[in-house]
């Protein structure tokens, strides 16, 4: 199997479990119309009960017919036409999924067509399980914005992308053939998300030319009939550099009228486009700082463009900072940024913005304590930004399934006002009273027939929508559902996916980056293999401030860069005292010798070196678990999932070695077992018979084991 059908290949039941299914006497589609997702709705369950129990059904478009053992399939209100049920009160975008309704019918009936999609969804993938079970439920989202950003170019590449060109972009034009962003879409709202940002944040203003902009029309248009919705992220000097204007200033007429133009032309092919992403005055990229314009004057500028366009909203990328410091401002610390930018504009930005901000204060490390900006906007909104890419975490070759960090900050309480303040309840909208939040996440597909790189990693993608939908869902039970409809319902295959997913966070922080000094990989551009050297003294501020004696980013009022006032009093409080910080963000937050005792009563070098160990050498289990599954999954799915945890084996091994010899180098103190130095478990190049290669010197010297 290819893999292209993601968690929806809907594989047929064995016989026995299949036996106990009665069938269904036809299915009542209540749309229509080939382009709404109510009519995909019926077209998908005719599709998956075909594949999953065998049985041809037939589509009907009558509620009058007798609907005895059927599916009807449609919004409330089209249905509310011929019958009474009750149903309970349903969010947009919520369902009802009745499977023991009146006449032995299955009741699927959506808020809206796209509602209706996800409770077909819903049903389906219950029955792909074998779950024949009765229910009579409402399904409703957490949060209204369910998003992913996709970061393609228009030649087709993508940033931080691991998995082959883009599916929707080639040679600076949208792709001709739409099949890949159909199937796309399919799996979106198969997990309830409801839009795609599809172009990188770092945007190329040629997305505004006329082949493009019809391309974009295309896009949406293959993607409207799965209920998914499309937005751009535009480039800030676009009026300049593309509209040939002198200037990009956000509070010249012109400027705005040339985005109010533009706009127009897009919604004009695009009619329900969710709006648009920035991202402004960061890395290079201009911005209304540029202009000596605040971010707020920024934003309002798209925010006006617009407001005539019903729902749409502008996403305001909080990662903003200026990564070409001087030496002497690199005591300045990256992880204030958002907040100093963002805060004393709370009450600036117009209705229709939403202030985009990552889960951390830095940059999708392999931990970090949740961003203090999502504890600092009263008024104005926010979505908070993960990133299923694994850029800092192994690039889709190290697999890492993300759902347990997820959770931990969703769960994570911010104490606003001292009150109760869960992240999933401020981004939900309930905390603040906010009407339009929520989610999103960027996305690396690509043309590859996984999807993302790694059959293993795709389970990410699925996590995502699982708990944006429902926030406290148990990462456990979203990855065993997801390998029962990924590779089987067989308990071995269901039981070893989910020990090598659940220990695969906590695995790879051990050998990358422990007690919250981040991941140690190469910061400055590929952001891969290991190379603690790269973290300090350069613009790109995600400081470890090691030296020979001590270790950690003081962020501490008392001593430091005051970043722990960000948070909420109660929350400061915890991280401003060392001994109330938990050790997993000790590093984060205090500057301490490598001989500091933590609570575990180990010091912090006897930590790295341990849990470098204990990390490496747990990555050497998964693919001797991984190995139980041959013959009980497809081959061609097995083969590739071996070879990728093999890898990742050994690279665990040079991420091991490189980290621990570093801090050796660094601080002489040595590892109270002795194993520091003595590369266990590497073949050393010299030992092997090597034809065909030649000697390169190895970067970063203390990969080598010669250093
Ligand atoms: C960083 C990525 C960079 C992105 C940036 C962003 O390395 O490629 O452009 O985030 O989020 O993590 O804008």
């Amino acid at each position: 199997e290819s893999g292209i059908d993601g968690w929806l290949r809907y594989s047929a039941l064995p016989a026995e479990i299949k036996a106990a299914h009665r069938g269904y006497s036809k299915i009542v589609v209540l749309d229509k119309s080939e382009t709404s997702p109510v009519y995909t709705a019926g077209k998908e369950l005719q599709k998956g009960i075909k594949k999953i129990l065998g049985q041809s059904v037939d589509i009907s478009f009558d509620l009058s017919d007798d609907l005895s053992n059927s599916i009807v399939v449609g919004t409330t209100v089209a249905f509310a036409a011929g019958g009474d049920e009750e149903i309970a009160t349903l969010k947009e975008d919520g369902f009802w999924l009745n499977t023991k309704a009146r006449n032995d019918c299955v009741h699927i009936l959506g808020q809206n067509d796209r509602g209706a999609l996800y409770g077909a969804f819903e049903y389906l993938m219950r029955l792909a399980q074998g779950d024949f079970a009765a229910v009579a439920e409402a399904y409703n989202p957490s949060a209204p914005i369910r998003w992913v950003n996709q970061w393609d170019n228009l030649d087709g590449s993508i940033e931080r992308g691991y998995a082959g060109p883009s599916i929707f972009f080639r040679d600076g034009e949208v792709v001709k053939d739409m099949a890949r962003i159909a199937q796309f879409a399919r799996l979106l709202s198969s997990i309830r998300l409801n839009a795609v940002v599809v172009n990188n944040v770092n945007a190329n203003p040629k997305l505004f030319n006329e082949t493009n902009l019809n391309g974009l029309r295309r896009i949406a248009d293959t993607m409207r009939p799965w209920g998914v919705r499309i937005g751009i992220s535009l480039y800030f000097d676009s009026p300049r550099e593309f509209g040939g204007l002198p200037t990009s200033d956000p509070l010249d007429p012109a400027v705005n009228d040339w985005w109010k133009d533009i706009t127009a032309k897009v919604y004009e092919k695009v009619p329900d486009m969710i709006g648009y992403t920035i991202k402004a005055n960061s890395e290079g990229q201009p911005g209304p700082l540029t202009y000596n314009r605040t971010l707020a004057d920024g934003a309002n500028m798209f925010a006006r463009a617009l407001k005539p366009y019903g729902d749409a909203v502008v996403m305001y990328r909080a990662f903003v900072y200026n990564h070409h410091l001087e030496e002497s401002e690199w005591k300045n610390d990256r992880a204030n940024a958002a907040v100093e930018y963002f805060k004393h504009l709370d009450e600036e930005f117009e209705d229709n913005v939403i202030v985009q901000i990552k889960w951390g204060p830095i940059d999708f490390q392999v931990r970090e304590p949740p961003s203090p900006l999502l504890a600092n906007l009263r008024k104005t909104k926010a979505v908070i930004e993960f990133q299923v890419a694994q850029e800092y975490l192994g690039q889709q070759s190290h697999f890492v399934y993300m759902a347990p960090l997820w959770k931990e900050i969703l769960d994570f309480d911010m104490r606003i006002d001292g009150k109760p303040s869960p992240i999933r309840d401020i981004v939900s909208g309930e905390r603040l009273g906010w009407n339009r939040s929520g989610y999103t996440t960027v996305l690396n597909i690509g043309s590859d027939d996984t999807w993302i790189g790694h059959h293993l990693s795709l389970s990410n993608l699925y996590a995502y929508g699982r708990m944006t939908w429902d926030p406290c869902s148990d990462p456990t039970s979203i990855i065993q559902d997801w390998t029962r409809l990924t590779f089987s319902l067989d308990q071995t295959v269901v039981d070893t996916v989910t020990k090598i997913s659940m220990d695969s966070w906590p695995t790879y922080e051990n050998y990358s980056g422990n007690l919250g000094i981040q991941t140690l990989c190469d910061i400055i551009y590929t952001h891969y293999g290991p190379s603690p050297g790269s973290q300090d003294g350069n613009g790109w501020g995600q400081w470890t401030r090691a030296n020979n004696h001590s270790i950690g980013m003081d962020r501490t009022v008392a001593t430091g860069s005051g970043n722990t006032a960000q948070y909420p009093a109660e929350v400061a409080a915890v991280f401003e005292n060392i001994e109330t910080t938990p050790d997993d963000l000790l590093l984060w937050f205090h500057h301490v010798p490598y001989t500091h005792r933590l609570k575990s009563g180990k010091t912090v070098i006897q930590h790295f070196y341990d849990a470098h160990y204990e990390g490496a050498k747990h990555a050497q289990t998964f693919p001797l678990e991984w190995a139980k599954l041959k013959g009980l999954i497809d081959d061609h799915r097995f083969e590739h999932v071996a070879f990728k945890l093999k890898y990742q084996a050994g690279h665990a091994i040079v991420w091991r070695d490189s980290v621990n010899y570093f801090y050796f180098n660094k601080c002489q103190i040595p590892d109270e077992k002795n194993r520091v130095g003595n590369h266990l478990w590497r073949i050393e190049a010299q030992n092997m018979k090597l034809s065909g290669y030649k000697v390169v010197s190895v970067t970063p010297a203390e990969a080598a084991s010669g250093g």
